[in-house]
């Protein structure tokens, strides 16, 4: 199983979206393991978009992830990563397909509603700045077992 970081950015908290796009996680089978609303500092957002320094809208990338609470989630299934990815859609909400997060409920370049690791190392990464050890829990889901074909012993 794989654990991905998802960020509801600020306009998704402000806009009410928060619930219509974990429902999407959810209804796809993804299992909730840590969720925390949570203003992000600027050393936090600093960190966390270290690859991004120096481009051009960096600083105003840091002052819109500052700029109001953000839900930070930790979801876990298999290929979550790359799940997430496809279900969060193109960066830029007027590129996004609809059908996918971004494409369905945004139009922005900048406010894009969502963020979602990119690689097995940026989710490690991301889950250890955003989650204390203790908070991302492991925990047994009463459907996990239609959810997956657990025929073979592992999820499948
Ligand atoms: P991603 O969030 O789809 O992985 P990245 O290229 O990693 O996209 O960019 C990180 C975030 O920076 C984007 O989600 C978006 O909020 C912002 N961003 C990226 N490119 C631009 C741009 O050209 N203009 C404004 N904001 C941008
Ligand atoms: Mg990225």
């Amino acid at each position: 199983m794989e654990t991905t970081l998802i960020i509801l950015k600020p306009d998704a908290v402000q806009r009410g979206l928060m619930g219509r796009i974990i429902s999407r996680f959810e209804d796809k089978g993804l299992q909730v393991v840590g969720a925390k609303l949570m203003r992000i500092t600027p050393e936090l957002a600093a960190e966390h978009y270290q690859s991004h320094q120096g481009k051009p809208f960096y600083d105003g990338l840091v002052q819109f992830m500052t700029s109001s609470p953000v839900l930070v989630l930790a979801l876990r299934g298999l290929g979550s990563i790359s799940v997430c990815r496809k279900m969060m859609g193109a960066t830029f909400g007027q590129d996004a397909e609809p059908g996918t997060i971004r494409g369905d409920f945004g139009l922005s370049r900048s406010f894009n509603l969502i963020h979602g690791s990119d690689s097995p190392e940026a989710a490690a990464k991301e889950l250890s700045l955003f989650f204390g050890a203790n908070e991302v829990l492991d925990f047994e889901r009463a459907q996990a077992g239609w959810i997956y074909d657990m025929t073979g012993g592992s999820a499948e």
